[in-house]
């Protein structure tokens, strides 16, 4: 239960200060260490410049456009602090899929990583509500840091109620058309108060490291919300390769990683390495953890991965377990706070062993801004995820697969329908069609059945160049990493693609 009025900047940021934990460090990046009194002070700047110099209003909708790098952390908690909305965008994301969040978010304000503004400056150049841009991390004398100065130190928080949205979080749906879930202020401390506080149990000695994008709420969660709600320190790395993972957890003294399966399996190959720092909790999401990936994990460092399931729908994870409760192939149970099940076609549960459609229910969601499709994805108060799953006799959830036309390729999710779009563009393309191929590294990739328009040649160059084109359209995580010439695509009689036919060809 929270009070009616509640302001996240103030529970997870500025409480530590008031609580005398200022000078306790927050934040670190090469080069680079934050208080919690650093953190709020910066906080409170940028929150003086978006409602000072930029205009904001209470539920305005900011883009925030940043790799993981502490001011954009410092953007996050303005937004809060200032009563906006965050929406944070993923560093890949291209101009095409930037104008489409920027048209359903209705974004009228953004804060932009240096490094990333040319796209932005295409997008707002298009986007007539987005009125107002600032650039951070750059050389320019009249950067974000610049108005900063001339803001400030303090700043009341915008008594925000407990219900008002302060995430859109945009999620790629089958279709290719981002989906935005909405987000409140209490749902950014019941994820909190849920996974971390039963599963995780971090403590304020912890020093948090991870892969995930911040604008991924899996990074937000892991790397920003649950480090500050225990007043623990997060390590951010703009690049989070293995490597520069490994670097970071030996430099930095990590204590707890979150990063997916893929990373997982390349981090192995340095065991031993590991061994000797002080890493003790390893946190596996964003996709399936394959049992082989947990045995040679646990083999090369000594540590039990704590596997999750989340979503962007409920803001983090919903099922998952504890070291002393792994059970290889299992995801784990449901986290308390929420309740999942396994339903048929009709919504029906089905008996334990029996595959169906995940159905979730919790604190934190799910709810579509003004989005039909919330009539497909929430049936009965429960959300159906997309994902296909077995229950065992003791209630342990096992992934089988997807339900939908999403890949998921090293952890992300990549909607066929995108890419079909981007392959579309290319002037050899006739007719195309993408599915999720299994792949050893990646646990799936982006496989493409291209049929060419005449006079093109179905050779290799002709692949690296759709591979090359689609890089260059949306982004480049989505390009195929295998692209077959086919004649004509499987369809029914009534022209829809059978999508199931192109999985047997794969196998041909
Ligand atoms: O499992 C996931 O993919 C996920 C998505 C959003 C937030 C958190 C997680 C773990």
């Amino acid at each position: 239960r929270f009070p009616a009025q509640l302001n996240c900047a103030t529970e997870l940021l500025d409480r530590h200060v008031a609580q005398g934990n200022g000078e306790r460090v927050c934040i670190r990046a090469p080069g680079l260490a934050w208080t919690y009194a650093d953190l709020a002070e910066k906080a409170n700047r940028i929150a003086h410049v978006l409602v000072r110099d930029m205009g904001l209003v209470p539920g305005n909708r900011v883009l925030l456009r940043a790799p993981n790098n502490p001011m954009l952390v410092a953007c996050w908690f303005a937004v809060m602090k200032a009563g906006g909305i965050a929406v944070a965008t993923m560093p890949l994301l291209r101009v095409k899929e930037l104008a489409s969040i920027v048209d359903i978010a209705e974004v009228t304000h953004a804060l932009c990583d240096a490094a990333l503004a040319d796209d932005m400056k295409r997008v707002a150049e298009q986007a007539p509500g987005l009125r107002h841009v600032r650039y951070f991390n750059g050389t320019d004398d009249d950067g974000l840091e610049a108005d900063m100065r001339q803001a400030p130190a303090q700043f009341d928080n915008v008594d925000t109620a407990a219900d008002d949205t302060c995430i859109l979080g945009f999620t790629s749906g089958t279709t290719g058309v981002p989906k935005a879930t909405m987000h409140f202020h209490r749902d950014v401390m019941a994820v909190c108060a849920c996974w971390p506080a039963h599963v995780l149990k971090p403590n304020a000695q912890d020093v948090f490291i991870g892969s995930p994008p911040l604008a991924f709420t899996f990074g937000l969660g892991g790397l920003v919300l649950f480090p500050m709600s225990v007043g623990a320190c997060t390590v951010l790395l703009e690049k989070a390769g293995p490597q520069q993972l490994l670097e970071g957890i030996r430099d930095f003294g990590a204590t707890i990683l979150f990063t997916a399966p893929t990373s997982y399996r390349a981090l192995a190959a340095h065991g031993q390495a590991l061994r000797g720092t002080p890493l003790r909790k390893c946190v596996s999401a964003g996709e399936a953890l394959p049992a082989s990936t947990r045995q040679l994990w646990k083999e090369a460092t000594g540590i039990e991965p704590i596997d999750g399931i989340g979503s962007t729908e409920m803001l983090h994870i919903f099922i998952s377990h504890d070291e002393a409760h792994a059970r290889p192939g299992a995801t784990g149970t449901p986290v308390p706070g929420y309740r999942a099940r396994v339903v048929d076609a009709q919504g029906v549960e089905v008996p334990p062993g029996t595959v169906g459609r995940l159905a979730v229910q919790g604190p934190t969601g799910c709810r579509y801004l003004a989005d039909a499709r919330q009539r497909e994805y929430v049936q009965a108060g429960w959300n159906l995820t997309g994902d296909a799953y077995l229950m065992d006799a003791d209630g342990y959830f096992h992934y089988q697969a997807r339900t939908d036309d999403m890949i998921v390729s090293a952890g992300y999710n990549i909607a066929a329908p995108d890419v079909e779009d981007a392959l579309m563009q290319h002037p050899a393309v006739a007719e195309c069609a993408v599915i999720g191929a299994p792949d050893e590294q990646r646990g799936q990739i982006v496989k493409a059945f291209v049929v060419l328009r005449p006079g093109h040649a179905a050779d290799g160059a002709m692949a690296e160049a759709l591979q090359r084109f689609v890089k260059a359209t949306v982004a480049p995580y989505k390009y195929p990493r295998a692209v077959r010439f086919v004649d004509s695509l499987p369809r029914t009689a009534t022209g829809k693609l059978q999508r199931f036919r192109l999985h047997e060809l794969d196998h041909v």
